[in-house]
């Protein structure tokens, strides 16, 4: 079996999605994603240019060896863009494998360590009663996890994670576009004074048993996080997300020190080499990878079983930034992972998006269900493709008060 040829398409709706279509001899062909927010035409240049003509005449079964071939073979090793160009050939490859098979791609892990899997959505609000009605209506449509972010009174612009608008707005997605970066304003101090009057009316409101979830978005200094961390306790958080910037793996003992408060982390890690001290050291609770930008099945699959061995949970990145290419190939993994914690999951089922990538997966009250369809289970419409164009966008730029600038 051979690879005959590999193409590469960028766009989507209200998306730069970067799919890459693996075409084999023998008529089955894998299909992987690339995205990487805000740097697409990055990802397709190097699949286009420089990774495409490699896979010509390869096996494609050889999957684990086609890994290493590029991961080892690049002597400039790692990072997001070269990580996510792997791994769109790495899930395409996967893909292959189990049409192959004849089976849906969790056969191939090891079955399913259970049906439906936890996922949680996005609520957002400018100020706190927005937020609480966004959190009922994701209550309402049988959620059971919920992250929350809030508008902070007096902060000159809304946090990360709060929508612009006053009113209630659903499936909120943060508005990357633009030709240069917007510039957001920060107060640690005023943000860290408010947010436990936020999860004391979110727990008054819904109770107990809601899994409430917050992202720090990396903007505290360590000392700050620990504090932080310990002030929100009482709210038994299922977790606190990056609170501080953890390219410093070792940041995370001060606050794991500190505060019994779960820690999930790693949703801009790449490789291995990212977390293995973070998770040896069983300073996180969770582990939040993308097949995407951290090498595909191949590598995400050995940071799992890393994990595994250390009491570490996985809760993959799963912002709209990710096509359901690379969300099927998570919600594949989810299903087979004896270490499965969470998904991150926002609803694109708009029709153009269907459209586009065909799917029988399916949401039920808050869980994931796979549909056993051979491979990945996703497809992709090359016409439906032809309607789309890549445009420009950029993460915002945060300041602090002073104009220090300050991490997004
Ligand atoms: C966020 C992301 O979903 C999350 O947890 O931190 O939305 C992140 O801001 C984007 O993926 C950045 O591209
Ligand atoms: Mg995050």
């Amino acid at each position: 079996m051979k690879i005959t040829d590999a193409k590469v398409f960028l766009g989507g709706p209200k998306k730069n999605y970067v799919t890459l279509k693996i075409i084999t001899d023998e008529g089955i062909y894998g299909l992987g994603d690339a995205t990487l927010n805000n740097r697409e035409t990055l990802t397709a240049a190097y699949l286009q240019d420089y990774l495409v003509q490699c896979l010509i005449g390869k096996d494609p079964r050889n999957s684990e060896d086609l890994w290493q071939y590029f991961y080892r073979g690049a002597y400039f090793r790692r990072g997001p863009i070269a990580m996510a160009a792997f791994g769109a050939i790495d899930m395409a490859l996967w893909d292959i494998k189990a049409k192959l098979a004849g089976l849906p791609l969790y056969q191939l892990f090891g079955g399913k360590s259970r049906d439906g899997c936890l996922v949680y959505a996005h609520a957002t609000g400018s100020n706190l009663e927005v937020l609480l009605d966004s959190i009922e209506d994701y209550v309402q449509q049988g959620y059971q996890a919920v992250r929350v972010q809030c508008g902070i009174p007096g902060m000159p612009t809304h946090g990360y994670g709060v929508s612009e608008q006053d009113g209630l707005e659903k499936n909120f997605i943060t508005d990357f576009s633009g030709s240069v970066p917007k510039e957001e304003i920060w107060d640690t101090d005023k943000y860290i004074r408010y947010m436990p009057e936020v999860f004391t009316r979110i727990r008054e409101r819904f109770g107990d048993e809601l899994k409430v979830l917050h992202d720090v978005h990396h903007r505290l200094l360590p000392r700050e996080a620990a504090a932080f961390a310990k002030t929100l306790e009482p709210f038994n958080l299922y977790w606190l997300e990056d609170p501080t910037p953890a390219e410093d793996q070792a940041a995370l003992r001060y606050v794991r020190q500190h505060s019994t408060i779960p820690l999930a982390i790693g949703e801009v890690f790449n490789s291995i080499y990212d977390c293995n001290k973070l998770i040896e050291e069983e300073l996180i609770d969770f582990i939040r990878v993308a097949v995407t930008y951290a090498g595909g099945i191949t590598h995400v699959k050995r940071i799992i079983d890393l994990a595994g061995l250390h009491h570490v949970r996985t809760g993959f990145h799963g912002a709209p930034s990710h096509s359901p290419i690379s969300m099927a190939a998570q919600h594949h993994l989810n299903a087979w992972a004896p270490n499965f914690g969470i998904q991150e999951y926002l609803v694109l089922d708009t029709p153009e998006c269907a459209a586009l990538f065909p799917s029988e997966h399916k949401l039920v009250d808050g869980l994931f269900y796979v549909s056993d369809a051979p491979g990945l289970g996703v497809d992709f419409d090359e016409t439906e493709a032809l309607r789309y164009r890549y445009e420009q966008g950029f993460h915002p730029v945060t300041r602090l008060v002073d104009g220090t600038l300050w991490n997004y």
